[in-house]
């Protein structure tokens, strides 16, 4: 991510600004031997991925000052920790020519303060029973020596721009998706009865990293039989059983950007008449919603036309008297937004427009029948309805069955 990427976000979101308001993102911290995950907000407006910098944006009546605050690099510590990026490497990266350390932070700020009427920092949300942020904990001798900036979440403003993607990013969650599709390829061409949950794990996980990508993008989910009806399942440490579904809900990391994908599979080579008819009301839902997906449409109406089908598809299945007890077998959304965050910024009352990104991952769980179903696709919102990324990834009971066939 260079600053041909970056700079045009940046100066979106600072035109976004009434005059007198400023941007302050703290990028993340890395504890001792942690592997660092940089603050998404922070990523996308800077590509820079060090610890602790500091980005400051202000919108005045002269025109948009920006700001970046880095760590000094200590000789004594290179040995330990290696060399810190230097100055003109992060401006080079980020395309912000004002670099500074992180211990000229507060002076300049302070300095700026009595100009400014509104802060927006990556604060998170603020609740009485939580601590405070990092960030919060550094805006707050601000707050208490100018009680006239008020200090808001920076994701009102940022989500606007995250949830439309540019074509960049789509080339960069394809590829997430395309890796996480063969690495599911290698698990159905290689799974066996008997082996444990975290096996499929690694073989994924191998895909992953031997395809030059290093992350996952949250936490994968191998879960065979009962486990799958088990929402978060995420232990992976089961043997699995002759005659289980396997569910897979996993997703790579692509230059933090998170395919999210959710298959199942029978271990023994082919479904089972129960397993077919769960899979096959799972996946008439996956389908009719994905239809459906177009500019205009509200995420919230195609939450609630899956739970009309399904609620039919239960009833049909014998488990239900009333399809209005849905909830009973199908207990969560419809799907999210997806980009950076696996859950992405958009929100759950969205009105779809071209290039948001959103997962179709409509489910059925029956604890009582050792049996979870959940079909997941990603799915791009295009000028003239949608284009479904994950499409080479099979889902039909043939397909699969074909490829469990073929195993040697
Ligand atoms: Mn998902």
């Amino acid at each position: 991510m260079n600053s041909e990427i970056t700079m045009p976000r940046r100066g979106k979101l600072l035109d976004s600004l009434g005059e007198n308001e400023a941007i302050v993102l703290f990028g993340a911290s890395v504890g001792k031997l942690e592997k660092f995950k940089q603050e998404n907000n922070f990523l996308y407006l800077t590509g820079l991925n060090i610890p602790d910098a500091i980005y400051f944006g202000f919108k005045s009546s002269k025109g948009n000052v920006e700001q970046l605050f880095i760590q000094r690099g200590i000789p004594e510590r290179e040995v330990w920790e290696g060399k810190k990026m230097d100055v003109a490497a992060a401006a080079e990266i980020s395309g912000i020519k004002a670099v500074k350390y992180l211990d000229e932070f507060e002076g300049i700020l302070g300095s700026l303060c009595p100009m400014i009427q509104r802060i927006y920092a990556n604060i998170g949300n603020m609740e009485f029973s939580r601590p405070l942020s990092y960030a919060m904990f550094r805006l707050m001798p601000v707050r208490e020596r100018f009680p006239q900036i008020r200090i808001q979440e920076v994701s009102e403003i940022i989500t606007p721009l995250r949830k439309v993607k540019s074509d960049w990013e789509i080339q960069q969650l394809q590829k997430a998706i395309d890796v996480t599709g063969k690495g599911i390829m290698d698990i159905w061409e290689t799974a066996r009865v008997g082996m444990y949950e975290y096996e499929l794990e690694a073989m994924l996980f191998y895909r992953i990293q031997s395809s030059g990508l290093k992350h996952w993008g949250f936490t994968p989910i191998i879960a065979a039989g009962v486990n799958a009806a088990t929402l978060h399942y995420d232990k992976n440490e089961c043997q699995i059983e002759a005659g289980q579904l396997v569910l897979m809900d996993v997703g790579a990391d692509n230059m933090n950007y998170s395919a999210d994908i959710t298959r199942c599979f029978p271990i023994s080579g082919s479904f089972n008449e129960r397993q077919k008819q769960v899979y096959s009301a799972v996946l008439k839902t996956n389908k009719e919603i994905i239809s459906m997906i177009a500019p205009g449409v509200k995420l919230l109406d195609l939450h609630q036309r899956s739970r009309e089908i399904i609620g039919e598809e239960l009833v049909a299945l014998g488990l239900l008297e009333d399809a209005a007890d849905v909830g009973k077998y199908y207990m969560h959304g419809l799907g999210h937004f997806l980009g950076m965050d696996t859950h992405d910024l958009g929100g759950r009352d969205a009105v779809l427009e071209p290039g948001n990104v959103i997962t179709v991952e409509p489910g059925i769980y029956i604890p009582e029948e050792k049996l979870g179903v959940r079909i997941e696709d990603d799915v791009l919102v295009t000028e003239e309805g949608y284009c479904v990324l994950s499409q080479n990834i099979p889902k039909e009971i043939s397909e699969i069955e074909e490829i469990l066939r073929a195993r040697s």
